[in-house]
């Protein structure tokens, strides 16, 4: 009876007076204490970009792979791969919570080495995430909710933007050691170990396993031996972040050294996969969390934790990219075809550098560029300064973050020159 008054009532009032009803929900603002958020400072000079009409303009953001003529870039490996699966008509069921079974295999493969003693003893995990970033989450809350140690995570100076928000966000703290020298455009080495060397015991430590982001500088194999035995004496847990392999030096297994010399030097890594870069499948989310542990029983364990930390946030992984890059790993043509192509990318990027810097002399530029031509992967940490960075956008269309990193995938033969053009007569 109580009820059927007070539905009465406001029947009554929703019928005497409308508009006064739609009006107070309208004022009544449930986010009224929202603040304007500012931009990603990656994803946000996209943005920007479209914006722009000059047709001139030039995203050099973000980093996605151009092909020469300035398209995104469809692998015909990847072609292939949807032709074949399309052919196959098969079901669109839910994945299991870890994904693709045979993705996953054949993704910790890939990092690790087909015949390493972590996969043969059964002593990792492997599950499908949403591309790296969602690795890295799930590896964020994982540690959060597991990891014993102080709760800090070491990141490289500078490290990729988003390292930062995903640790945070998961509850962790985030510290730095160095990592980049400005003076050389180089890799602060000793800065490196001695930062590392103070690091507290059971910290984590996140290393980009190749083509650092956003500095394009890479240890050498040496310089790798030094950093292990340090994390070693300091008992540092390792977070490897592998999302360029392949586009440092052209070759999967090259690129992937520092991650299997660290296992073979008995550290039991995190490790983070990305296939956007290496197979262009940017869209769709494809990658992989691994954690490699003591041995068969603690990764069954460990599994389950994942499996139960996974469920409430996405329920299980996306099924079409994981397919795609399964075809791809496990049909023998589609992979050498794939190792040509990523070569391919690796190798027009290296040409691009090489013609940046031409054009730079070209255009009478007395700075020394040799960096451009000595860092790897997909950027180049130019060391222009923010105020040169808002002139190039200002005057010239040509975007990018506002460190001065610049993705030379988004350089080709027609826009080079405009581009060094551009450089010039900002740094002259
Ligand atoms: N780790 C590193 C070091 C990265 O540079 C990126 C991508 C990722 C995640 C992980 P995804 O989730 O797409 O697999 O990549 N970084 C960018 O290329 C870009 O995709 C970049 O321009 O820095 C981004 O999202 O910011």
């Amino acid at each position: 009876m109580a009820l059927l008054k007070s539905n009465k009532v406001f029947l009554c009032l929703g019928n005497i007076t409308p508009s006064l009803g739609v009006l107070s929900a309208r004022n009544s603002s449930w986010w009224g204490g929202v603040q304007m958020g500012p931009p990603d400072p990656i994803l946000g000079v996209t943005e920007a970009f479209k914006r722009d009409t000059n047709p001139k303009k030039m995203n050099l953001g973000v980093g996605a792979y151009r092909d020469d003529q300035g398209k995104p870039f469809v692998l015909s490996c990847v072609r292939k791969a949807e032709a074949l699966i399309a052919a196959k008509q098969l079901d669109k069921e839910y994945l299991p919570i870890g994904g693709l079974g045979d993705f996953t295999k054949a993704c910790a493969q890939l990092a690790l080495g087909a015949d390493n003693e972590v996969l043969k003893s059964g002593r990792n995990i492997t599950v499908q995430t949403i591309s790296g970033t969602g690795s890295l989450r799930i590896g964020a809350n994982f540690l959060s909710r597991f990891h014993g140690g102080p709760g800090d995570v070491y990141l490289p100076k500078p490290s990729w933007g988003n390292h930062t928000p995903i640790f945070r966000d998961a509850g962790m703290q985030l510290k730095a050691y160095r990592y980049y020298d400005p003076s050389t455009c180089g890799f602060d080495f000793s800065g490196a170990l001695e930062d590392i060397s103070k690091i507290p015991e059971q910290s984590v430590i996140l290393l980009h396993a190749c083509a650092h982001n956003p500095t394009g500088v890479d240890p050498r194999p040496e310089q790798w031996k030094e950093i292990s035995d340090i994390v070693k004496k300091r008992n540092l847990l390792v977070f490897f972040d592998m999302a360029y392999q392949g586009f440092a030096s052209g070759d999967i297994d090259r690129d992937a050294w520092a991650v299997r010399y660290f296992i073979e030097q008995g550290h039991n890594i995190l490790l983070s996969q990305s296939f956007a870069k290496n197979m262009g499948l940017y869209g769709e989310r494809v990658g992989g969390f691994t954690v490699v542990c003591k041995d068969n029983e603690e990764a069954k364990r460990v599994e389950s934790q994942l499996k139960i930390l996974i469920r409430p946030i996405y329920s299980n992984p996306p099924m079409n990219g994981a397919r795609i890059a399964t075809t791809i790993l496990n049909t023998p043509d589609l992979r050498s075809l794939w190792l040509e192509e990523v070569h391919g990318m690796a190798n027009r990027i290296i040409k691009m550098r090489e013609q940046l810097v031409a054009g730079l002399k070209k255009h009478g530029s007395s700075h020394n560029w040799q960096h451009v031509i000595d860092q790897i992967g997909m950027f180049c940490f130019t060391g222009l300064k923010p105020e040169q960075v808002e002139r190039l956008t200002k005057e010239f269309s040509v975007y990018m973050t506002k460190d001065g990193r610049i993705s030379m995938a988004g350089v080709s033969s027609g826009n080079v020159g405009y581009l060094a053009e551009a450089i010039h007569a900002v740094s002259k």
